[in-house]
């Protein structure tokens, strides 16, 4: 059993005071997000489907009279940390969590300066699965940063301050985009929320009653400031440099230059997905290519190429035809799935759902055995739709599933993925979520 929102803070008010000796002054609250389509698309501009989920990062939090920070968490995985308030602070080893509060320190002392913001004591606690695709990072990131404002008694309108945070994540190391810390300051309880970039806008789609939204660990944790991160900003190259190639390959038809895939779709409005890959898979041999063969089949400088390629090895092989194929034909299903999901045509919502899990298996590769074994055991379970969800490489998958069919779903997948794996046992690796509303501060 969960505990109630009510139990959940008087434990958090309970623990700050026996941890730091004193009350809070601030708590927070940050949901995590499970993204219902629009996969590797923040990131080139391009639209998001996600909604925020009833599991959350709080954070309760004390002004210090001095610059130090210094932060502890119910759960014994995390470490007390404590460091100096600076903008440019000495960051803890790669992948650790006080990085991501230090990372908030990082953006906000670039909007308010560092003496704008005040040093605290900050006690977390929080339900959402780390490393699953669910933005656990995000929330950690957005909690520190209200908490951090509110000491402050300084305010940054939502929308600035998504922008704000997703430029901060990028310094942990991970070359993301903006979904996640937009829904999570943005999010509207019984709504999924379509996410625009450049510039950045939230548009509320109501999900209507009918099918319920499941999510499933596969049991594999895929940490996007760790092991992931590699293969994470990987694609990210491969899409920079996917639009080095298609400049040189329009030519003289391209009116600008590219900042993004997603300047394909708005200069070229009627041109399908498939053109584009069709260019490159013209222009490169179909395998994973070097930043010099690039360079040489098309005529470009490596100098050049390998500025977009995050600094990979020069024996680093690329593959774009694929990545391009996936990221323009999934912005078009976004469109799609919005205008299914606010006419309640679950079918149809179901169908593009699919078809965004084959592409981003085969053509961004970011699915895994575990992932692609409970996807299957979904669909056998009777699910409507099963996708990975977020970056993938493990963590969870989204589930439509009707709502008279809920109670056997759960009994099937239980027993066709979880029963028979040793990791499953003694925890939940199966919740129902509920469209759920962005983040709030209370002062105390
Ligand atoms: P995701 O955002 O998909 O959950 P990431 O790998 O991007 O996965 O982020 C996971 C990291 O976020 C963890 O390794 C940890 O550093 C941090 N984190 C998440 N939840 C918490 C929490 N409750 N307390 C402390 N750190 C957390
Ligand atoms: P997850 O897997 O929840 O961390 C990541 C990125 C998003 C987006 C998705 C893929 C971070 C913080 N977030 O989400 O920006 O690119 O992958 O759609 O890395």
């Amino acid at each position: 059993m969960r505990p109630s929102p009510a139990a959940r803070r008087a434990t958090l008010l309970a623990a700050f005071a026996a941890e730091f000796g004193r009350a809070p002054s601030v708590l927070v609250q940050a949901p995590g997000r499970v993204n219902l389509i629009g996969e590797h698309t923040d990131y080139n501009g391009l639209p998001v489907l996600p909604l925020a989920i009833d599991r959350q990062v709080w954070m309760a939090a004390a002004p210090r009279d001095d610059a130090t920070v210094r932060l502890a968490n119910l759960s014994s995985r995390f470490a007390p940390r404590t460091y100096a308030l600076s903008a440019t602070p000495e960051p803890f080893a790669a992948g650790d969590w006080g990085n991501y509060h230090q990372a908030a320190v990082v953006g906000l002392a670039g909007a308010l300066g560092v003496g704008g913001l005040r040093g605290g004591d900050f006690l977390v606690d929080g339900d959402v699965p780390p490393g699953s695709g669910l933005s656990s990072s995000s929330a950690l990131l957005v909690a520190s940063a209200l908490a951090l404002l509110a000491l402050a008694e300084r305010r940054i309108e939502p929308l600035a301050l998504a922008e704000l945070a997703a430029a901060a994540e990028r310094w942990v190391g991970t070359q993301s985009g903006g979904m996640d810390q937009a829904v999570c300051l943005l999010a509207r309880a019984g709504h999924a929320l379509r996410i625009d970039f450049d510039p950045l806008s939230a548009h509320p789609v109501p999900v209507p009653p009918g099918a319920a939204l499941v999510v499933c660990h596969s049991l594999v944790e895929a940490e996007k400031s760790g092991a992931a991160r590699d293969a994470y900003n990987q694609r990210v190259a491969e899409c920079r440099l996917a639009c080095r190639v298609l400049e040189r390959l329009l030519g003289a038809n391209l009116p600008r230059r590219l900042a993004n895939l997603g300047d394909l779709a708005r200069l070229y409005p009627d041109r399908a997905a498939a053109d584009f890959a069709a260019l490159l898979d013209n222009a490169l041999p179909p395998r994973p290519v070097t930043i010099d063969e690039i360079a040489r089949r098309v005529g470009i400088s490596q100098f050049q190429l390998a500025a977009n390629a995050s600094g990979a090895a020069a024996d680093a092989t690329y593959t774009l035809a694929p990545r391009v194929r996936h990221v323009l034909s999934e912005a078009e299903r976004v469109g799609q799935a919005e205008a299914a999901l606010a006419a309640g045509d679950w079918a149809r919502l179901a169908a593009l759902m699919d078809a965004s899990h084959a592409s981003c298996r085969d053509d961004y590769e970011v699915s895994s055995p575990a992932l692609e074994e409970l996807v299957a055991a979904a669909r056998e379970s009777g699910a409507l739709a099963a996708r990975l969800t977020g970056a993938g490489f493990g963590g969870c998958t989204i589930n439509l599933v009707a709502a008279p069919d809920l109670a056997l779903f759960l009994t099937r997948i239980h027993r066709a993925f979880y029963q028979q794996r040793p990791a499953a046992r003694g925890r939940e690796h199966v919740f129902v979520v509920t469209p759920s509303p962005g983040a709030g501060v209370e002062i105390v």
